[in-house]
């Protein structure tokens, strides 16, 4: 029967599997009306004269007008009454999404066809079975309907069933529908047996598999879009084709677009769905969403992933059975919005491997996550053994932007590792990382841990000798490399995590790295200054500069690498420090824990962001339209969503804010741990950027120059409204400044141990002077001496309390993170 089907399906597909390009423009009115022809002007003709005129008000008349009159207010009152009983119910009604798993009915394809016999039979069982679970609870009062939407094979067999609930609330008023309560009601009607150890169990008749029972509360919105006529750019694909690669692609120029796209395999296969662009309008999904979710209805628990912003670079993921659903939404579209995409029928791989390493030590093959390079799904498990031809070689693993470590007492959020028995959470990071295992019969589990689609992973393996890791001569780095011992300490970042950098004397030779490239006079002037000349290495006097390299006024390339506007001077003739616009030195310089009150202006690019009308973090001013901020702020769903968030601007004391903005968007950093608080760093775009009259009030500190070295011992400024003292349960009402010393980072590292790269400490080791709660996400201003302009050295991060002595502020080390701030406000380059 499936396969007579598929053989069907397989001719059809061609024509209904097409690019759907749904062009929807709003040009009301743009077709000429047609006029109603006119009435010829006839003659008035001779009316018929009546010889007997008989009376119209008579009793018989007046009967007839009567009933005529009765019977339109009666049907008036009743249209009124029913509009009004479906307004209300509408506005108090709750809407459920769900599916499950019947084990007992074998799928037939006619059930595809929702108009078909069958497919009305099968949902007609469910829907009463459905209905006399919810009419015996005790929300019975509150339950309306059951509708099925969809009656579809899967991977498990049986038929996986998806329907919405409806309740009505009358007078709810903004109170929400018991969610857990909805679905446990479902789940505890299912009778299993504790004699037949399978999660299979009884409702009603039907034999439903426990363990498959997903209910989440959904739109009113998803559910008229997927359940009524209007189908609008809405489409339901079956496919079967194993190497056929089916487009997907909807774009609109004005107007609203909001479509679902089914797509089911043949059952026993997955859907790899690919998105090569996708055009919407990023607000963090408040609007406009691409949502792929691993069931056919929009039930949240089941997003596999979501695009909440434009995106050109293509990207992949699998669901975990024989059907996706891609809900689009773009429903207040001014300029192009649309997606390209295509999906595929894929086989279901096995994550399984034995590798025999070899006996020359060094890396020689690679593991992936499963699908690589797609997302792998939620819920994988891979094993793989690892097996070294002597006992004296171990197993090494370099894993490509990501990086294992010991799991604590929390959860993994994005996989976990079992390694020969002990446990590792991992976490991705912007470098590679090596973890060598002393032992040549090395074993190794990853579960999935992510509810959503997680990156992809690459991870390299070989052989390394256990007695001595790195060779002689060479440094092991914190994230396990090993790099020459003349590399470290000479101001390049080798190990990608700064260890050979620690634990440096502070004195650096002045031809080294980094420093050359400070001295304009060296740089580029045709003259080898430096023993080893590198002052001139990267330099292509005359030669056509390409985009790798910066052409400075005097037509001398120097490599690109942030030169323009970073506060260094690269170009020989200072051109590449000309016309940047971040903050020059504050004319009013006077200017927390063992702080004191600002002067009004003193910090012009101080910003108060209030969550729901409170002040709940600080933030800087980088561009007329985008904030500086502190990840942590947005942890969690509610603080994540930007709509709550309002920014204050230009203000001194709290509540009167020179220039208040809603934000738009939360661009928090995709490496943010919250467990360590490493990458805790966000940017913010303003939904309205603040006008040029205000820039007497408000200004945009600078970005220091990427990979800036800090000086410990600098003085730098730490401003904020929060707390005054550690105990204090409220925050400081006018603006607070404290000065503060950059703190040695081998110092940091030893007070606090779990100090990474993109961290750095400041206050004063006898305590007192350091930021606290609620300053969070504000400056740490330092002053460059050489033309007085104030640098965003440090985000306020955390820290062991306030102003405690020998435990100093942690701060975001803002210059690790300048390309991944040009990726987001390209304008400040
Ligand atoms: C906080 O909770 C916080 N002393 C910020 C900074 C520091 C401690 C706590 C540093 O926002």
């Amino acid at each position: 029967m499936e396969n007579q089907d598929s053989d069907s399906r397989l001719d059809c597909c061609s024509s209904f599997i097409s690019n759907i390009s749904v062009q929807v423009v709003s040009a009301p009115g743009k077709l000429p009306g047609r006029r109603p022809p006119r009435k010829p002007i006839s003659r008035a003709k001779p009316k018929k004269q009546l010889n007997k005129k008989a009376p119209f008000w008579n009793v018989q008349n007046k009967i007839i007008l009567f009933t005529v009159f009765l019977f339109i207010l009666a049907v008036t009152a009743w249209t009124l009454l029913w509009l009004y009983i479906r307004e209300t119910e509408s506005r108090d009604a709750f809407y459920f999404a769900g599916m499950f798993r019947i084990t007992n009915i074998e799928f037939l394809p006619e059930y595809r066809q929702k108009e078909s016999r069958e497919f009305l039979s099968v949902a007609r069982t469910v829907q009463q079975v459905i209905n006399l679970v919810y009419t015996t609870s005790a929300f019975s009062r509150f339950y309306r309907q059951s509708v099925v939407a969809d009656v579809s094979s899967n991977n498990k067999g049986g038929l996986l069933v998806h329907f919405w609930l409806v309740f009505v609330m009358p007078h709810a008023k903004g109170h929400v529908f018991c969610e857990d309560c909805v679905a446990a009601i479902l789940k505890d009607s299912i009778q299993t047996s504790v004699v037949n150890r399978t999660s299979v169990g009884k409702l009603q008749g039907l034999a439903v598999d426990m363990d498959s029972v997903v209910l989440n509360a959904g739109l009113r919105s998803d559910y008229s879009s997927t359940i009524g006529s209007d189908k609008g750019c809405s489409r339901d694909f079956y496919a079967d084709h194993l190497s056929l690669r089916y487009p997907l692609e909807v774009s609109t120029t004005s107007g609203r677009l909001t479509c679902h796209f089914k797509l089911v395999a043949t059952a026993g296969h997955l859907i790899r769905f690919s998105v090569e662009s996708v055009q919407i309008e990023a607000d963090n999904c408040v609007t406009d969403s691409l949502t792929i979710y691993d069931s056919l209805l929009p039930i949240r628990s089941t997003v596999l992933y979501r695009i909440c912003e434009p995106a050109r670079t293509l990207k992949s993921f699998v669901s975990t059975n024989n059907l996706m659903l891609v809900t689009f939404k773009s429903p207040q579209a001014w300029r192009l919005s649309g997606i390209r995409a295509y999906f595929e029928v894929i086989p279901e791989q096995k994550c399984e491997n034995t590798v025999l390493v070899k006996e020359i030590t060094g890396f020689e093959g690679k593991i992936s996550s499963p699908y690589y390079p797609s997302y792998y799904p939620p819920k994988c498990k891979c094993t793989w053994k690892f097996q070294s031809p002597l006992s004296t070689l171990g197993i090494a693993l370099k894993f490509h932007n990501y990086s294992i470590t010991k799991k604590s007492v929390r959860g993994c959020d994005h996989g976990w590792w079992e390694i020969n028995e002990h446990m590792y959470c991992g976490s991705y990071m912007d470098h590679q990382t090596i973890f060598r295992v002393p032992s040549s019969l090395v074993h190794i589990q990853l579960q999935c841990s992510s509810r959503l689609s997680d990156k992809p992973l690459l991870v390299e393996y070989g052989s390394y000798n256990i007695s001595q890791p790195c060779p002689v001569g060479s440094f092991r780095c914190s994230s396990g490399f090993c790099v020459p011992l003349a590399q470290r300490c000479d101001g390049v970042n080798d190990c990608f995590d700064e260890s050979d950098e620690l634990f440096c004397g502070t004195l650096q030779p002045a031809c080294n790295a980094s420093s050359f490239r400070r001295h304009s006079a060296l740089t580029c002037d045709g003259f080898p200054d430096c023993e080893d000349g590198r002052d001139e290495r990267d330099c292509t006097r005359g030669i056509p500069c390409n985009n790798r390299t910066f052409k400075c006024g005097n037509d001398v390339c120097i490599r690109k690498q942030n030169a323009k506007c970073d506060g260094n001077v690269d170009c020989p003739d200072g051109s590449d420090e000309e016309g940047c616009s971040c903050s020059s030195s504050s004319p009013t310089l006077h200017r927390i824990i063992g702080g004191t009150d600002t002067r009004e202006g003193g910090w012009p690019w101080q910003v108060s962001l209030h969550f729901v009308g409170s002040a709940y973090c600080g933030a800087s001013v980088i561009s007329r339209e985008w904030l500086l901020s502190a990840a942590h702020c947005f942890h969690g769903s509610r603080l994540s969503d930007p709509t709550p968030w309002t920014a204050h601007l230009g203000m001194y004391v709290q509540g009167s804010a020179k220039f208040v903005s809603p934000v738009r968007r939360i661009v928090v950093h995709e490496y943010y741990n919250s467990q360590t608080f490493d990458y805790d760093i966000a940017l913010l775009q303003l939904r309205v950027a603040w006008p040029e009259a205000l820039k007497q009030l408000i200004q945009p500190i600078c970005i220091p120059p990427a990979g800036q070295k800090v000086h410990s011992g600098e003085k730098c400024w730490v401003t904020g409204w929060g707390r005054r003292h550690e105990a204090d349960n409220k925050g400081s009402p006018v603006l607070q400044q404290a000065e503060v010393e950059l703190i040695d980072q081998t110092l940091c590292v030893s007070t606090y141990g779990i100090i990474t790269s993109r961290m750095l400490c400041a206050g004063v080791m006898s305590g007192k002077k350091d930021a606290c709660r609620g300053d969070s996400g504000g400056p740490l201003s330092c002053r460059r001496k050489s033309d007085g302009k104030w640098i965003l050295t440090g985000i306020v991060s955390w820290g062991h309390g306030c102003g405690r002595p020998n435990f100093p502020g942690v701060y975001t080390r803002v210059s690790n993170f300048v390309p991944w701030i040009h990726k987001y406000v390209p304008s400040l380059l």
